[in-house]
């Protein structure tokens, strides 16, 4: 089964895409992908590849299986898989950019993102500049002679900022720059960016495809040829590829994809509803609550919200490491994604990177705190955040 059988639905293809049974004789008929370890293919003669195989950085079974399986899950013809999502950034940014070349890329994304523009790709000519891509029209401002690409999140790490995906797709085909989705926070159950026009959707597979925060890996997904072309050459020309383990931990995790997303989204909308009404909280925001300022944008353009809720604490930074030193059940950690709820600083953590003055300009303030709702029982976490706002009152 691959992305080409579109007759069926999201799980289906999550679980069986890639994974067919071989019956070829000899084989076993393994259910589940095997393990290809082997480094390198041995060959019977010299100019013919065996079943094409040749070595394994170039093409490994089990990374084409879920290579196969990210195809069929974003709807795109191609799929390819990554170390991390910073590898597949990188292998991205080198394979279609050159010195001279700029981007234009939405104000607010992952920290690492940014730093790898700003303090690597920078050193080799790669310029950027950055728009509140909350309004399209300022994407379009933001483009020079130079341009060749377009780079948004939505929703954006961590201010859930929602952008609109099919005007900014109309804005880079009238101007012929590429437009790249970072589709990370809302996984490839809730929203396909291909389908809206963008050419290449990006993934940090440690996140929600993974699932349960043992493996890190990015992905590409896309279905132009001569765009696939360039980037798989990348892939193994620069090598930053994941090992046939997490191609296996990430198929895995993709399996249960669409169970996780809609309990991370129902105990993510309860924990907002929850913050929204909690008077030690100035503001929440999740683009599933009607106070979003792009609610109804998010709603049409994906079909669940997530499961990242980020909100102000009333008071100040003491206050704010006090509460997410409080904390029983949530652990405080980077990353999201994962089954198990996690909570954290982006002013100190994800988002340290990010110079102090844009993080004031962007909003993520000393009382900013981003969680990412895990598919506990909600109670369970409603009263760890309770206990923990609690104790603020106690020590205040
Ligand atoms: O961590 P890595 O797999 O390299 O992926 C980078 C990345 C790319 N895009 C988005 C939207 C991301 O959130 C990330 C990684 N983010 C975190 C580690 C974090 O805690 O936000």
């Amino acid at each position: 089964m691959e992305n080409k059988d579109k007759k069926y639905g999201f799980s289906t293809k999550a679980i069986h895409a890639g994974e067919e049974p071989d019956f070829r004789e000899g084989a076993t008929g393994d259910v589940v992908k095997p393990i290809h370890m082997s480094s390198t293919y041995a060959r019977k003669m010299v100019d013919v590849p065996t079943a094409g195989f040749e070595y394994s950085r170039a093409l490994n079974p089990t990374r084409q299986a879920l290579e196969t399986k990210l195809a069929a899950i974003e709807n795109t013809k191609y799929g390819l898989a990554f170390a991390s999502g910073l590898a597949a950034e990188s292998t991205l940014i080198l394979a279609l950019l050159k010195s001279g070349d700029h981007v234009v890329a939405s104000d607010d994304l992952y920290g690492g993102t940014k730093r790898l523009y700003n303090q690597v790709m920078s050193n080799l000519g790669i310029k950027i500049s950055f728009a509140d891509a909350n309004k399209s029209e300022n994407v379009e401002k933001a483009i020079i002679p130079e341009t060749k690409l377009i780079w948004i999140e939505s929703p954006s790490n961590p201010l859930l900022k929602i952008c609109n995906i099919p005007q900014i797709s109309g804005i880079a085909k009238r101007h012929n720059l590429i437009l790249v989705a970072d589709n990370t926070f809302m996984s490839p159950y809730f929203q396909n960016p291909v389908d809206m026009g963008a050419d290449i959707v990006l993934h940090s597979s440690t996140k929600y495809i993974g699932g349960h925060s043992d493996v890190v890996g990015g992905s590409i997904m896309l279905s132009d040829d001569i765009l696939y072309e360039k980037i798989k050459y990348h892939q193994n020309a620069i090598g930053a590829v994941p090992s046939p383990f997490d191609c296996f931990l990430t198929m895995r995790g993709i399996k249960t994809l669409s169970l996780r997303m809609e309990k991370h989204n129902q105990n993510a909308l309860a924990i907002a509803k929850f913050l929204e009404k909690h008077h030690d909280v100035e503001k929440v925001i999740y683009p599933g609550l009607s106070s979003h300022p792009q609610h109804l944008l998010a709603k049409v353009q994906a079909r669940g919200f997530g499961g990242i809720v980020s909100f102000e604490i009333k008071g100040d930074l003491n206050t704010t490491k006090k509460f997410l030193q409080s904390l029983k059940v949530f652990a405080l950690a980077e990353s999201l994604g994962g089954v198990e709820s996690l909570i954290e600083h982006p002013a100190t953590m994800t988002h340290a990177s990010v110079a102090a003055e844009d993080r004031a300009k962007l909003g993520i303030s000393d009382t900013f705190i981003r969680i990412s709702v895990g598919v506990e029982d909600v109670n369970d976490l409603i009263n760890d955040l309770e206990q923990a706002f609690s104790k603020l009152k106690v020590e205040s």
